[in-house]
């Protein structure tokens, strides 16, 4: 019995080992799943090192295999050769989207890129379950389908599962069909795809809120809806923003060409965004200084602007910073407006040269963007202090348009306590010149003799382009290319942007030219030296003649042209700021 006993006890004392030990090892196994799923955040993966970086990596689906023959792969130009029926389709689809919609469906809708990025980007190791996750906002407006749907392919065929939260479509009221019952059948059953649709045109900046207003991710990251992403485009935004909060990064927008679908790329080093005084976006190469500041090629860039479609912000930062300017229709200043903003009211905005974001540029406007010019007069209004007025003196119209109320905007200026337009221009945008614009010294330059002629210059394709003659125009009172404006360095400068354009003997005509301004080598080059003398005339010391309206010149066009002075009304002189109804 006693012996019994003593089996009993010890069969006991082991089993109560044994389960204290399987007990153990439950317990270590548990807690090892949860810490590991608070880290992988609910998505399952290996747990085995070895491939833990192809779990982290992996995109939210693969792309299909490579066909290297197949059109516009890697990148490549399409140029078909199409005659009769097939040709009038490409053109009735150019005519339609303002991007060849023919050539475009005929690209696969996972077509890969050519590498483009700088090498040292492949470089950079994540920490992936440290960077926050996603939302990616697309917003749309009667889109064609194969470049919407390249572009939604694109995001999930090269963004990591584990740090794309979601993509949400957002239809701003399309009237296609396809856009409708197709586009729901297509991506139903989809991982990580919303389609929220407005039920009135809201434009793209309430749009786009209408998309971050239901977003779950950390950051909030918009594109436009004709974009293809290039491999490893969006760990580099996320480890920015995890590294600055404050910080709205960019991509490297690369061309798509509207014609062939080719993949241009970014000539180059990337671009910086600017603006000129008619709050134009501009393109500007990286200035020296911000060079400097950089450590590595592929440390983030500032920039004073950006292009307005494709970026990445936090998305309690975008809430702080009052989101956008929901006063704002359709088109157009909404981006200058967020970049003055950001930078005013302490944030930073940044292109980042290891992500890289193809977009095509359409032939020209596909919609209606009259709206524009009231959306940039809000800009003004509220950020540009007094120096809103040498865009309306620019603009003469604008200060005609009707721009809504904006009293919420100044609030929330003063609210967040941002710093002044003129901060903004000394400390991050230095390189724009500010011009002078002297009462009396700009405007319409209007002759004497040929009345309602004004000079005029009309630069190709709206590039600054040496060598273009300026003429003489009926006055239209609109500013634009007939902004003109005398320097107290005695140059005749063009509409002022960067770089800016001045008026320039041409020796051989006695006409005048638009050349690079080379004032600021001061003293200003004879051949663009002026005097804008009380009588009204305008001299050229160099040449000792006075700029005359002459009415036909040797293109039988009216241009203002070099003459021996005498006191003929054609050369007297006027600088009218006047709009012209
Ligand atoms: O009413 C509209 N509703 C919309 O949803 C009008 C447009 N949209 C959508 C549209 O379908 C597209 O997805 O908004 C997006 C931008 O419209 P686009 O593609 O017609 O504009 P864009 O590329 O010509 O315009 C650039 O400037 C705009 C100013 O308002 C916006 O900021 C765009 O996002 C911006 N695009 C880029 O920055 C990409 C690079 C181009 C450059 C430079």
């Amino acid at each position: 019995m006693a012996l019994y006993w003593r089996r009993i006890k010890l069969k006991s004392i082991f089993l109560l080992f044994g389960a204290c030990f399987v007990g153990y090892l439950l317990f270590m196994r548990n807690s090892s799943d949860s810490m590991s799923s608070t880290r992988r955040r609910d998505a399952p993966g290996p747990q085995d090192p070895e491939t833990d970086e192809e779990f982290l990596t992996k995109p939210v689906y693969e792309k299909p295999p490579l066909d290297v023959n197949g059109l516009g792969e890697l990148g490549r130009a399409v140029k078909l050769d199409l005659q009769g029926e097939d040709k009038k389709k490409e053109q009735e689809s150019i005519d339609k989207h303002q991007i060849n919609i023919y050539v475009s469906d005929k690209i696969s809708l996972h077509r890969r890129l050519s590498e483009r990025r700088n090498p040292l980007c492949k470089e950079v190791k994540y920490d992936y379950r440290s960077l926050p996750t996603t939302s990616v906002v697309i917003a749309f407006y009667n889109e064609a389908w194969s470049t919407l749907l390249r572009t939604v392919h694109s995001v999930l065929e090269t963004s990591p599962d584990i740090l794309l939260k979601e993509i949400i479509l957002v239809d701003d009221y399309s009237d296609r069909a396809h856009l409708k019952a197709p586009l729901e059948a297509y991506i139903s059953g989809w991982r990580k795809v919303r389609l929220i649709r407005a039920n009135k045109r809201e434009g793209l900046v309430r749009a786009r809120l209408l998309g971050a207003s239901i977003s779950t991710g950390d950051v909030l990251t918009f594109l436009d809806c004709h974009c293809e992403c290039h491999t490893g485009w969006l760990e580099p935004l996320l480890q920015r923003i995890k590294e600055e909060p404050s910080a709205v990064v960019c991509p490297v927008i690369d061309v798509i060409d509207w014609n062939t679908f080719q993949y241009l790329g970014n000539a180059g080093e990337p671009q910086i965004g600017g603006f000129d005084w008619r709050l134009v976006f501009t393109w500007h190469v990286v200035p020296p200084y911000e060079q400097q500041r950089r450590r590595s090629p592929i440390d983030v860039i500032r920039s004073p602007t950006m292009a307005g479609g494709l970026f990445a912000v936090k998305k309690d930062y975008f809430l702080y910073l009052g989101t956008y300017d929901t006063g704002m229709e359709v088109w157009g200043g909404e981006n200058l407006e967020f970049s003055f903003r950001i930078w005013q009211c302490g944030g930073t905005l940044e292109v980042h040269p290891c992500s890289h974001v193809g977009h095509i540029f359409p032939k020209k406007a596909p919609y209606s963007r009259s709206k524009a010019l009231s959306n940039s007069v809000r800009a003004a209004e509220v950020w540009m202090d007094d120096y809103k007025n040498l865009y309306y003196h620019r603009n003469p119209h604008a200060r005609l348009e009707a721009f809504g109320d904006v009293t919420a905007r100044l609030q929330l200026r003063q609210k967040l306590g941002c710093k002044s337009f003129k901060w903004f221009l000394d400390t991050i945008y230095p390189d724009l010149s500010v011009p002078e614009d002297r009462p009396g010294m700009f405007g319409m330059l209007k002759n004497r003799g040929m009345t309602n002629y004004c000079f005029d210059y009309n630069p190709p394709n709206d590039i600054l382009v040496s060598g273009e003659r300026i003429i003489l125009y009926s006055c239209h009172g609109m500013g634009q290319n007939q902004f003109f404006e005398f320097t107290s360095a005695g140059e005749i400068q063009y509409n002022t942007r960067a770089p800016e354009g001045c008026a320039a003997v041409d020796n051989v005509s006695t006409y005048l030219t638009v050349m690079h301004c080379s004032g600021h080598l001061k003293p200003v080059p004879p051949d663009q030296k002026f005097e804008f003398r009380k009588d009204g005339t305008l001299f050229h010391p160099g040449s000792n003649k006075c700029l005359e309206a002459v009415s036909k010149t040797d293109n039988g066009k009216p241009a203002p042209g070099l003459r021996t002075c005498s006191d003929s009304a054609n050369q007297h002189w006027v600088f009218e700021e006047r709009i012209v109804r």
